[in-house]
């Protein structure tokens, strides 16, 4: 009896490439896109960074695992395959020692993976309420409010009508996350970071913009009809230049903060209606 090696070979690489040109077309990726998803943003805070480097750190840390892994599995597939038609290589049912050490090898590095993202996670999210300004986020159906707490000003978006959420550079702001109907969650891509906005709570982070610059922000937590609408612009900007901001939304009457606790039933309907106003 005879072994075709190779016919198994070419039918594995033929469904791995299908498999491949499925997988891309059906979720309407193109190659550039897809390699784009394993990088992400120049971080432009303080907390980016940190959540950067982890990032960086994991993934040649999961490299170096999966080379490793795979130069085993390769080579005992290699290196103990079958020699000759008509001779077995020696069977082998189990053997204690390595079963424990795969057993407890990757708990290890669980461990390990867990140590950094916890103590990330807790060194980003640490309130320390030692910040410049405070703006409450209000996000509702669908949009967002800033209300600068400390410049008694506010700014209120809606879907066609993007808000821009200014900050100044180098200053540390801590955002306390309101909604007064459904979950929502406020996110700023480049700084790598979301946080949910829940009803009936006030989330809060706290994080320091190092980079001047204008970018996009957005809701990612599916929260109804309009959820694709909720963005806002973020302007980072030079101290001066957001002392003129303040001054103009006071200019234009926006002074106070805005009624934050009953839901916006009107944008239900329509989708572009703003949230009430208590000045
Ligand atoms: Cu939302």
């Amino acid at each position: 009896m005879t072994f075709d090696r190779v016919a198994p070979v070419r039918r594995l690489l033929a469904a791995a490439a299908v498999g491949s040109v499925l997988l891309l077309a059906l979720s309407g990726c193109s190659v550039e896109q897809l390699s784009n998803q394993i990088s992400i943003p120049d971080p432009v805070s303080t907390s980016g960074d940190r959540i950067f480097h982890l990032w960086q750190a994991t993934w040649v840390a999961l490299w170096v695992i999966g080379l490793f892994t795979w130069a085993l599995m390769l080579g005992a597939a290699w290196f103990y395959r079958r020699r000759r038609d008509d001779d077995v290589p020696k069977q082998t049912r189990y053997n204690v020692p390595i079963e424990v050490l795969y057993t407890v090898t990757p708990m290890i590095v669980i461990m390990v993976f867990a140590w950094f993202t916890i103590r990330d996670g807790a060194i980003i999210t640490e309130v320390k309420d030692d910040q410049s300004h405070t703006v409450n986020v209000v996000g509702y159906q669908w949009n967002w409010a800033f209300n600068y707490i400390d410049e008694e000003v506010y700014e209120v978006g809606s879907p066609s009508d993007l808000p821009t959420l200014y900050l100044p550079v180098d200053e540390k702001v801590q955002f306390v996350l309101t909604s007064p109907d459904v979950i929502h969650s406020f996110w700023i891509p480049d700084f790598l970071m979301k946080m949910d906005v829940v009803p009936g709570r006030a989330n809060r982070f706290e994080v320091t913009p190092t980079v001047e610059g204008r970018y996009t922000g957005k809701c990612a937590e599916l929260c109804g009809t309009y959820h694709s609408q909720m963005l806002f612009w973020v302007e980072v900007v030079s101290a001066e230049e957001f002392d003129q901001k303040m001054e103009e939304l006071r200019l234009a009457g926006q002074t106070g903060e805005l009624q934050t606790d009953r839901p916006n039933t009107d944008a239900q309907n329509q989708g572009n209606t703003r949230i009430g106003e208590n000045s």
